[in-house]
């Protein structure tokens, strides 16, 4: 079922990577229609010569980069490019090279010298292109890349985030439409290389593990080989910790099941005093006299949902955690090593087992330190706010779809990821979600069967139509935030009343995946009031009872909204941003924090 893949770009002996991260030339299209770099064709000669040009760091959103409002604010396309040199040995004709975008953000176009090369939907997942006929020897290459960060009714997330050919309308023009809480940061957001593969090259690869009664794993591979010429025959060979197995690529695929007697099992932190336990899957593949060799990284693992519990290897797994974004100050929503590992270790601090993708899919570099760390992952579909009946057109569903497609190729052989959230905070109720729903949770499930399916859900339990299609439930909730003004102590009546409701209706287990209050770091009083660093502490721990009243039955996790704060669009209920942070968007701790790291600490060690 799976896609061509999106294997990460890695060394082999088979294979080099070259980085284009960097500096690259900038420009946005200034013209009323957002139409010149189109009319005058600027991908098809250096940007610098079409007009004023500025320098813009890759990987970074453009928006907080510079001191100009008209850009953090700019909606249209943006334009960027740079030279890069390949080896002559890449151009031998045997060699494929291999242009990749980790992500950028919303609707992207790139043309190597002058050549469209691919487009792509979506702001979140990687896409590549075979660039190695269009490159020359002896000079220098010119990727150019036009990126457009409109929403509207039918991209993910929808929103009216646009420009308009009415003159009655002064650009940028820009709504939320209350449909999404974060800012629509734009521009190459993820890593871009370039790699090389053998012109028969192995073009994707998943592993899935099933544990047996004896103890043992048994280790479901396929690999997907591409470039294969006429009638040549690939054959192949894999290992996994010392145990291997080999045959004849057909139709493309290689595939077997690897037993593995005495498994090192993939653990998370709060299960196990040995986590993260990350292997290398090798996979080799020859024909015509070529070989292609890549090793992918897997943990072995098994995750099932009963009707009570969600459990990692047969142990019950509780999620207690954050709910995240990718936001950093400057940056936006680029990504950058220093501040993956600050995260990862601030998570590690506050002695959190789980975080959620709120509200899109993370950087794959993000996922695998997770790997690594044994931090577990519900990863987010970027579906947030589909609330007009218009957004669950065809149109939409035929994107999500894709998306949801993308995610778990990307995705899939990541041991942290345990479960799927398809959507947040949808218009369940509306009678177009039901067919909806069950079309992308069926789909989804197709996909992957080996990992649950979950959305984060904001409707009521008597009118959401699309739980009865998930295996776990999730909430957001904010009684004592949105509600009950001023009154921290109105959360857990409403949260133990629903909890029972929903457990009622639907015989599965149910966690939180959003609660939380605003707090401006430094602001205090007592008796606490809103937006001080008090009423937010106080507002968490309203719920905690309730939680544990039902932690040993049904309840299997609760994620804080949110870890930091983050930038939104401005607002009146909005201080610079969303303060319903733990940490500062700086990343330091305010009160809460050092409340809900005690209780994280007891909630694990009493596992
Ligand atoms: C929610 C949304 C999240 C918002 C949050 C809030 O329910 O899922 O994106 O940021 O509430 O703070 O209002």
């Amino acid at each position: 079922n799976y896609c061509e893949g999106l294997l990460y770009p890695k060394d082999s002996s088979s294979r080099l990577v070259k980085d284009l991260d960097g500096i690259w030339h900038f420009r946005i299209d200034r013209s009323e229609l957002r139409d010149e770099g189109f009319k005058e064709k600027w991908y098809s000669q250096a940007l610098q010569s079409t007009g004023k040009t500025i320098l813009m760091p890759v990987p970074a959103s453009f928006n907080d980069i510079t001191q100009d409002p008209s850009i953090r604010d700019y909606v249209g396309w943006a334009w960027y490019d740079r030279n890069f040199w390949v080896p002559d040995s890449w151009l031998d004709g045997k060699t494929r090279v291999v242009l990749r975008f980790g992500g950028a953000h919303y609707y992207t176009i790139v043309w190597v010298n002058g050549n469209e090369v691919m487009t792509h939907d979506g702001g979140h997942l990687p896409f590549e292109a075979d660039i190695a006929g269009l490159l020359d020897k002896g000079q220098p290459n010119r990727v150019t890349v036009a990126v457009n960060n409109t929403l509207d009714a039918h991209t993910l997330p929808p929103a009216a985030i646009t420009f308009h050919d009415n003159p009655r309308y002064s650009y940028p023009y820009y709504s939320y439409d209350g449909q999404f809480d974060f800012f629509n940061y734009a521009g190459i957001h993820r890593s871009v290389k370039l790699y090389t593969t053998p012109k028969a090259y192995i073009s994707d690869i998943s592993v899935v593990t099933e544990l047996e009664e004896d103890g043992s794993a048994s280790v479901a591979y396929t690999v997907m080989v591409g470039g294969v010429e006429g009638n040549n025959e690939a054959t192949y060979e894999v290992s996994l910790s010392g145990v291997k197995d080999s045959g004849t690529v057909t139709d493309g695929l290689a595939k077997g099941t690897l037993k593995i007697t005495d498994p090192t099992l993939w653990w998370p932190w709060t299960l196990s005093s040995t986590p993260g336990a990350m292997q290398s899957f090798q996979v080799q593949i020859t024909t015509g006299g070529l070989t292609d060799v890549y090793r992918q990284s897997v943990g072995l693992r098994e995750v099932k949902v009963t009707e009570d519990q969600f459990l990692i290897n047969g142990k019950p797994f509780y999620f207690h955690g954050v709910s995240k974004h990718e936001d950093w100050d400057i940056l936006g929503k680029g990504i950058n090593d220093a501040l993956l590992m600050k995260d990862i270790n601030l998570l590690k601090w506050m002695n959190v087992a789980a975080f959620r993708t709120s509200h899109y899919p993370y950087a794959e570099e993000m996922l695998d330190l997770c790997d690594k760390e044994g931090i577990v992952v519900i990863g987010e579909s970027p579906a947030v706010g589909l609330q007009l009946e218009d957004n669950f057109a065809n149109v939409t569903l035929h994107h999500h779809l894709e998306v949801m497609r993308e995610m778990i190729t990307r995705d899939k052989n990541h041991p942290s990821v345990v479960m799927w959230s398809i959507a947040n905070e949808p218009h369940s109720d509306l009678p177009v979600a039901e067919n909806y729903f069950k079309t992308v949770a069926f789909t989804t499930r197709d996909l992957d069967p080996s990992r649950p399916i979950t959305f984060a859900c904001n409707q009521a339990y008597y009118s959401d139509k699309a739980n009865q299609f998930m295996d776990v439930i999730m909430l957001n909730r904010y009684f004592n935030w949105y509600d009950n003004n001023g009154r921290a102590d109105t959360a857990a009546d409403p949260m133990r009343y629903e909890l029972q409701q929903w457990r009622e209706v639907h015989k599965k287990p149910i966690m939180i995946s959003e609660y939380g209050a605003g707090a401006i770091a430094g602001f205090h009083k007592d008796p606490p009031v809103m937006w001080t660093e008090e009423f937010q502490l106080s507002a968490i721990m309203d719920y905690w009872p309730v939680f544990d009243e039902f932690r040993k039955t049904f309840f299997i996790g609760e994620l804080i909204w949110n870890f930091a704060d983050f930038q939104t669009a401005q607002a009146a209920g909005r201080v610079d941003g969303n303060r319903k942070g733990l940490l500062t968007r700086e990343r330091q701790p305010k009160l809460a924090a050092h409340a809900v790291k005690q209780r994280y600490l007891s909630l694990w060690q009493g596992n």
